[in-house]
């Protein structure tokens, strides 16, 4: 079972996605581990994408993120890296594919929604920046008899 750890960023809670974006997850059969409505301060946020330190998109990036609330999650499955990463779709919308929540919702690379994690690696070292242990729900939901092999 992968971890992923998913944000809905500012514009998609300022568009009103937050519902939507959850929505795609649950019904893709994924289990929600934590979730909480966050502003994120400019600490986090450099830690965060402490990886694009350097590129010219950034300083923006880090003003983006901290300019609005977020919504963190963490959503659990089997290959759940490749599964949240398939639903989210590729970074611009223009290039993300038909169905996807990028494709369906956004056009451009800043402003493309969400955040999910890229690896089993950086996932565990994200859901462990993002949220404190106790934070994350152990269940199962009753569906993951009827899908998880
Ligand atoms: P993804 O979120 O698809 O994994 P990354 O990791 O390459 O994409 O980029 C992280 C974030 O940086 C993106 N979600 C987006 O908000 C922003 N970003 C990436 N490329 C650009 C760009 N060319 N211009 C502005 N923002 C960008």
């Amino acid at each position: 079972m992968e971890r992923s750890l998913v944000l809905v960023k500012p514009d998609g809670v300022q568009r009103g996605l937050i519902g939507e974006i959850i929505t795609r997850f649950e019904h893709r059969g994924l289990r929600l581990v934590a979730c909480k409505f966050m502003q994120v301060s400019p600490e986090l946020a450099r830690k965060h994408y402490a990886v694009h330190e350097g590129k010219s998109f950034y300083e923006g990036l880090i003003q983006f993120i901290t300019s609005a609330p977020v919504m963190a999650m963490v959503w659990a499955g089997p290959d759940a890296i490749s599964a949240v990463r398939q639903t989210v779709g590729k970074t611009r919308g223009t290039e993300a594919a038909p169905g996807t929540i990028r494709h369906d919702f956004a056009l451009q690379a800043r402003y493309n929604l969400i955040h999910a994690s890229d690896s089993v690696e950086n996932a565990e070292t994200e859901i462990a920046l993002w949220f404190k242990q106790e934070e994350l729900v152990e269940w199962k939901r009753c569906t993951e008899d009827w899908m998880y092999e």
